[in-house]
């Protein structure tokens, strides 16, 4: 079967080879990623709200001068991947000033003992104090694997061959390692056991006789739409709080784990990259989404995008010193000066001295009005927009119609609006080290 990370690289690479990027294309990419993301086992809630963002993004935003539409969507479909991921790089998390428990879970041969090992070697690199205790009494020389992996590293391995339960061997460890000084505590856990029954009952016990701190759920890449069903049963024996991926290397960059991240809602935290002690990475979600997409140089396109709209804002903002700005700009720019700080703050900063009329009106309330006007503005037809004086009476009572406000409020935003640019033009004539945007 095609994997998720397949399906949707192909999606794309579809999109891409498009001669022209309109509606009708942006959505069959929508409903293809959708598709594919349905058949990933990605739950519906989280492909509806994917597909609405992109849907509305792709249609809303500008695209910056140099920019073609197709970067655009690519674009943001690559940004509202790496939001679902997590935005930011992964963080490990874990304090250095009090015992931490980590209990890792997963499946036969996805790689829990290789990842513990791992994991303990990078948390000593990092100066924790670490220890590891083997919990697996059913896989045969589950403890002389991890011995042998954590040889070279002084690491200390609690194990007791002759201990059948797994919970009393966690505590057993826990007392001893304590007592050696160790801190942060990984557990390795079974995988194989007589059934998938009787290995959740045993995770469930641990999880109630040992409250871990954190229980890390470990996945292959490579097994795809499975993940989200293993996720989903180890998360109810124990939940998961983060996600070790493994094998990276070798597999297609599964999507799997995106169907896991929906069903635990945990974020991934590691990614293995090999069979050796020091293939650990922090997950860093824009390097994942890139790889699974099959986009090629996407931190470059994002820098492009990051640079023409720099640009874009500098043009805007000219424009607004020398008072030319439509109605939507000027209430667009309220917005963003609210997002900056309530404006009585934001005006006090400004130096403005001895400047004729700031039209108090304007900014007074403001706050209160801009609900208002940009229910106001998006009744406006594009016309209305960019030229108020085409604003008649029954015009202005069709508005205050559709925006569910009164007709005063309609005509006292035009008012505002046109004393803002009076203001502006005013604050032009004064020197330029008094500008406020300058
Ligand atoms: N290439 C590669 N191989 C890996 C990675 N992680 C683990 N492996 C290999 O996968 C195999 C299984 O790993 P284990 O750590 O024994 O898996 P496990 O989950 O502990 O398995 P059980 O103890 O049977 O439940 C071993 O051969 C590892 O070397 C990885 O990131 N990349
Ligand atoms: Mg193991």
């Amino acid at each position: 079967m095609t994997s998720l990370g397949e399906l949707l690289k192909k999606a794309i690479s579809k999109f891409t080879s498009s001669t022209v990027v309109d509606e009708k294309t942006i959505n069959e990419l929508i409903r293809d990623l959708q598709r594919s993301l349905l058949i990933g086992d990605v739950n519906v809630e989280l492909v509806q709200k994917i597909s609405e963002n992109v849907r509305k993004r792709a249609l809303e935003e500008k695209i910056p001068p140099g920019l073609s539409r197709k970067d655009q969507v690519i674009k943001i479909v690559y940004e509202e991947f790496v939001k679902l991921l997590g935005e930011e790089p992964a963080k490990l998390q874990i304090p250095r000033d009090r015992r931490y428990v980590l209990m890792m879970v997963g499946i036969q041969g996805f790689g829990k003992t290789t990842s513990i090992a791992k994991l303990a070697y990078y948390l000593k690199k990092n100066d924790y104090s670490v220890g590891v205790i083997c919990a697996d009494t059913y896989r045969p020389g589950a403890c002389d694997q991890l011995t042998q992996l954590l040889a070279e590293t002084k690491i200390p391995v609690y194990r007791s061959d002759g201990e059948k339960d797994p919970i009393n061997i966690v505590k057993k460890g826990l007392e001893k390692l304590s007592q050696e000084g160790v801190k942060v505590f990984l557990i390795d856990t079974a995988g194989r056991h007589k059934s998938q029954e009787t290995l959740m009952e045993e995770i469930r016990m641990l999880q109630k006789e040992i409250k871990p701190d954190e229980v890390m759920l470990v996945l292959d890449a490579g097994i795809g739409q499975q993940a989200g069903a293993h996720a989903k049963a180890f998360h109810e024996a124990a939940p998961i709080g983060s996600i070790f991926l493994t094998k990276m290397d070798t597999s297609a960059k599964g999507g799997g784990a995106l169907s896991a991240i929906a069903v635990t809602k945990a974020k991934i935290k590691f990614l293995g990259t090999g069979e050796k002690i020091d293939d650990i990475e922090l997950f860093n979600p824009s390097g994942y989404v890139g790889r699974l997409l099959g986009l090629g140089d996407i931190e470059g396109l994002i820098e492009r995008f990051r640079l023409a709209e720099l640009e874009m804002d500098k043009e805007r903002m000219e424009a607004i010193v020398r008072g030319e700005f439509t109605l939507e700009q000027f209430v667009k720019q309220l917005k963003d000066l609210r997002k900056a700080g309530p404006f009585s703050k934001l005006l006090s900063k400004l130096p403005l001295p001895n400047i004729p009329q700031i039209p108090d009106e304007a900014l007074k309330d403001a706050e209160k009005k801009i609900k208002k006007w940009d229910a106001i503005i998006s009744s406006m037809t594009t016309e209305e927009r960019v030229d108020t004086h085409i604003l008649n009476s029954s015009r202005i009572k069709r508005i205050a119609r559709g925006a569910g406000v009164s007709e005063r409020d309609v005509k006292e935003l035009i008012k505002q609006y046109r004393l803002a640019k009076k203001f502006m033009k005013s604050v032009k004539r004064l020197p330029k080290k008094m500008l406020p945007y300058t």
